[in-house]
């Protein structure tokens, strides 16, 4: 990190503002630095500087133009690879290995798809016979919104933004990003990438701070933001839809989950037992397709629970950069508080608990950290609060099942819809059901698993439209129709 100060990145600058907040380690409660508050002045300049953008030399790049900016950019995170992990595991607290083999990765992934994506992707085109007996042309050429506003959660904090970055650019828009206040550190990194690979002025903007009444409020209210790309939180999404609503900008939210698990009685129970150990808790279980809600078919039901019990507290947690670490602290004390709100709620709503259920004690300085041990319930009725809100923390219920068509029932019976897992053998069923679940995403025996050509995105609380591939060039782009009768 070039600065203890972390600047917004504007019209081409990095630039301060007299406000600053504290970014703290989730680690150990350090100060890491100082985060500069972009006030509503500062979020015009952005925001203008973007729109300025679209009338300069980056509205005549061709579209290989783009592509050949969006590899510079690829191999500029690259060069600073070892930067950017380390910016990630300190403002997150996350394992070292998981920031470089999953987030700094797939940042690098993101831009290197849509570059890809961008020199393969053409118009559609149409031939009809006129009334005159002419042959007609109508055709569809991509255009840009112009400027898009992108909004950033903390959890998989540069992995999620460029996800939304890229294919933007690659449409040719200038985007203003505002990511999440626990995370300010690698956008601002990008915003230094963003530079050096000769991204023009006003193209790239960043502005950090909070939400309401703060940068993320005068980003979404801003009249010239065209469209606006969000990830975080359902709440937080109904709320930029009403500031979205003024100007019917187009919006494109991925939301939370309360995803389940299904583990049939023929699946292999290695491979299960593994694989929901992994969806329950990466990343600490802060990753929006977390499964928080595990069914196990009744036969295999006792022995699951035990498997994943002693695989549970196998996990090591503890310093990001020890050998061998499973699992780093939350994002913030904050969150932990909203976590154990939850592991006390549970046992007062009927839990048992198998695993976990408090705070590890390390007897040094990361009992300032904000960990939490991860944790098994079971016995909670399907109406619980703990199986119906999403926790975003190392946590599972886990609850026996008998039939197809009940399991279908409990796991389709949520306010949110965004991924479900099955654990199966039989690929008949694993096909057939799949098409069942309400939710915008199934895995079979796996999970997490990302063709980032694929379909991104949830059904009801969990989200607004699919990104990923074409459907994130159609996000970030308008289409015009052109009918030519020669
Ligand atoms: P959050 O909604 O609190 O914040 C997300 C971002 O929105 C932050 O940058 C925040 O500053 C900003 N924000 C908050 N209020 C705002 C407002 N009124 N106007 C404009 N901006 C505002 O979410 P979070 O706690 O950072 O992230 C965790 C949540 O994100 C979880 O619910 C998780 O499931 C969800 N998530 C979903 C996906 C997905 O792909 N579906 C991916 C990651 C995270
Ligand atoms: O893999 C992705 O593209 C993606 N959007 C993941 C989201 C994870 C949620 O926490």
């Amino acid at each position: 990190m070039s600065t203890a100060l972390l600047r917004h990145f504007i019209d081409g600058e990095f630039v301060a503002s007299p406000q600053t907040f504290a970014n703290i380690s989730p680690v150990d409660g350090r100060v890491l630095g100082q985060v500069c508050e972009a006030d509503r002045s500062q979020v015009d300049r952005a925001v203008t500087a973007a729109k300025a953008a679209q009338s300069g030399p980056w509205a005549d790049y061709s579209a290989s133009q783009r592509a050949d900016l969006l590899l510079r950019i690829a191999t500029g995170i690259e060069a600073r690879f070892e930067d950017f992990v380390a910016a990630e595991v300190a403002d997150t607290g996350r394992p070292v290995q998981q920031a470089r083999t999953l987030d700094v990765a797939r940042a690098v992934q993101n831009f290197r798809t849509f570059a890809e994506l961008l020199r393969q992707s053409g118009g559609e085109i149409f031939e009809m016979r006129g009334a005159d007996g002419n042959d007609v042309f109508s055709y569809s050429v991509r255009k840009p919104h112009g400027v898009v506003a992108i909004i950033s959660p903390w959890n998989l904090p540069l992995l999620l933004l460029t996800w939304k970055v890229a294919p933007a650019l690659a449409c040719g828009n200038s985007v203003v990003v505002k990511p999440s206040e626990d995370t300010p550190s690698s956008a601002t990194l990008l915003a230094e990438v963003m530079r050096d690979a000769g991204v023009p002025a006003g193209v790239f903007n960043l502005v950090h701070g909070f939400g309401p009444n703060s940068a993320g409020e005068f980003l979404t209210a801003h009249r010239d933001v065209d469209a606006i790309t969000f990830t975080g939180e359902s709440r937080t999404g109904a709320t930029i839809m009403k500031a979205a609503a003024e100007g019917v900008r187009e919006v494109s939210f991925e939301l939370g989950g309360k995803n389940a698990a299904v583990v049939f009685a023929d699946c292999d129970f290695d491979a299960a037992v593994a694989g929901v150990l992994r969806a329950s808790f990466t990343n600490a279980g802060q990753v929006c397709l977390c499964s928080e809600r595990v069914y196990v078919e009744r036969p295999i039901y006792q022995r699951f629970v035990a498997a994943l019990k002693a695989g549970a507290e196998q996990l090591k947690i503890g310093y990001p950069d020890e050998e061998g670490v499973n699992m780093g602290s939350l994002i913030s004390h904050k969150h932990r508080d909203k976590v154990l709100g939850y592991f006390q709620l549970a046992l007062e709503e009927g839990a048992t608990l198998v695993s976990g259920g408090g705070i590890p004690q390390f007897g040094d300085a990361r009992d300032q950290g904000a960990y939490v041990q991860p944790t098994i319930w079971t016995d909670l009725p399907d109406h619980a609060r703990c199986l119906r809100e999403e926790v975003f923390g190392p946590v599972c219920h886990i609850a026996p099942f008998d039939t197809e068509d009940e399991v279908l029932r409990r796991v389709n019976d949520s306010a949110y819809g965004l991924a479900t897992a099955l654990w199966t053998r039989d690929l008949k069923r694993a096909h057939q059901l799949s098409r069942r679940f309400r939710v915008g995403m199934v895995w079979v025996n796996t999970w997490f698993l990302r063709d980032l050509r694929t379909p991104f995105g949830g059904t009801r609380l969990s989200g607004v439209g699919r990104e990923g591939g074409r459907h994130s060039l159609d996000f970030y782009s308008e289409i015009t129709t052109i009918c030519v009768n020669p």
